[in-house]
């Protein structure tokens, strides 16, 4: 008798051995040595040709088991970033969803991510949607997901997260709390028993304030239920007994009016619902009428490139709205050190990834890297943080 997990890998090594030749698959997911050329012309199409969730569970996987190059040499001086008394060897980070269980975090570390957001993690283990959930729109360079929350639960994902704590050389790492789906809406425990059981081992914790899907949410996002939802979830953080309170994250939807923007921005302005940081933003539920894939109507939350630009715009309006006083993570289509670029410009203190990674492989990452230090310098800027807000008036 196998486990459900043990299945899987076994299926996933079978599937490696057969499509890399049947040397020694291990051997052969070893040589994935982070050679852009490599994953280009091998890897990726081989994965595409696998459904995207399997091809996901096979990126997990090696990362799981480190079957990737360390990245040997260090991040550029100009990338280094220190925020919330934490210090990013660089800014370019995992966005939640890709690693929901906190199972590829040393992986993940070595890809050379500055830091991992792992999650969304709900309290009580819970399935998701139905599959297919996951799909590509590769003429779009885009993902349309409804996953719908997968999640192990708490426990599984803190005793991953907690033994990770103790490594010398480890992820930054961010927790993305959930609710669970039979939770009564507009209800703050989930996130408050989230923090609770996360606050002593994550770098930052982040709740969503976005689920544009859900029915109800509209409700949620207006400025009482806001408040309350924050200031208690703030409450309970601040209450914690640790050596280090850990920043306090909101992450939003993209798909806001201007009012919603606005109520938002003032709500977290407020002291007691003063949040350390937000990140912007989550997937949208809009379709750019120029998607040309025939997967577009799909329904669930579309990222990548055709989010880019919106979300750029989106992190430009909360700068504004917040006058810079909190940091904000930028993410959504994120494919290059110039998408970095003008994140930071338009007020981004960190940027994060997820489509252009799991559609490209690893080496973007170091691609990305080296392409931002390559512009900040070009451009005179000693660091990031130098950089950041500049395309927004006033700065
Ligand atoms: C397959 C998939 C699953 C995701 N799951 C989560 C999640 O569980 N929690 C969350 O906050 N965001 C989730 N996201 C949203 C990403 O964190 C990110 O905000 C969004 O994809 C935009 O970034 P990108 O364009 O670089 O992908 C998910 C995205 C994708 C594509
Ligand atoms: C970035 O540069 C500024 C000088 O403009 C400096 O004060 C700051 O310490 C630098 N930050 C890091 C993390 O190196
Ligand atoms: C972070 O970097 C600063 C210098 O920018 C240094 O003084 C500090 O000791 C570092 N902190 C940690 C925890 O490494
Ligand atoms: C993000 O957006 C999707 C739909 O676009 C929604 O289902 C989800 O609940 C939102 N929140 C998080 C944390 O992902
Ligand atoms: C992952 C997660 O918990 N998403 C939630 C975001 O917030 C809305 C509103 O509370 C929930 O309905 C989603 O389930």
């Amino acid at each position: 008798m196998y486990t459900r997990k043990e299945k899987l890998i076994k299926q996933l090594t079978a599937l490696v051995t057969i499509t890399l030749g049947g040397t020694s698959s291990f051997a052969g997911l070893c040589i994935w040595n982070g050679n852009e050329k490599f994953y280009r012309d091998y890897v990726m199409p081989f994965t595409r040709r696998l459904d995207p969730e399997t091809s996901h569970r096979l990126a997990v996987f090696a990362m799981k088991h480190c079957l990737i190059r360390k990245q040997r040499e260090p991040d550029a001086k100009s990338l280094s970033t220190r925020l919330w008394d934490i210090n990013f060897s660089n800014p370019v980070g995992l966005a939640a969803g890709f690693d929901k269980q906190a199972e590829g975090m040393q992986g993940l570390h070595k890809t050379g991510f500055g830091f991992v957001e792992i999650g969304s993690v709900t309290p009580q283990p819970q399935e998701g949607n139905k599959k297919p959930r996951v799909f590509r729109l590769e003429e779009d360079n885009a993902i349309i997901n409804r996953y719908g929350f997968n999640s192990e639960g708490h426990e599984a994902v803190y005793n991953r997260v907690r033994l990770e704590g103790g490594k010398q050389d480890r992820a930054i790492i961010g927790v993305n709390l959930g609710k669970n789906k039979l939770s009564a809406m507009g209800d703050v425990k989930d996130y408050v028993i989230g923090v609770e059981k996360f606050g002593a081992i994550a770098d930052y914790l982040v709740i969503n304030i976005s689920s544009p899907n859900t029915p109800g949410l509209r409700g949620l996002q207006q400025k009482a239920e806001l408040e309350n939802l924050i200031s208690l979830v703030l409450e309970a953080r601040n209450k914690l007994r640790v050596e280090k309170l850990p920043p306090l994250l909101v992450k939003i939807a993209p798909d806001l009016s201007e009012e919603e923007k606005k109520d938002i921005a003032s709500v977290i302005l407020k002291e007691k619902c003063r949040v350390d940081g937000i990140i912007v933003c989550n997937t949208t539920t809009s379709r750019p009428s120029d998607l040309k894939s025939p997967n577009k109507n799909e329904i669930g939350g579309l990222s990548g490139q055709p989010l880019r630009d919106i979300s750029t715009r989106c992190i430009g309006d909360f700068y504004r709205l917040t006058g810079g006083q909190i940091p904000i993570i930028g993410v959504g289509g994120v494919a290059s050190g110039q998408d970095a670029y003008e994140k930071i410009l338009a007020g981004a203190s960190l940027v994060q990834l997820y489509s252009s990674f799991a559609l490209e492989g690893p080496p973007i990452v170091r691609r990305i890297k080296r392409e931002l230090d390559e512009i900040l310098r070009s451009k005179g800027y000693l660091n990031v943080t130098e950089a950041i807000g500049k395309s927004i008036e006033g700065n």
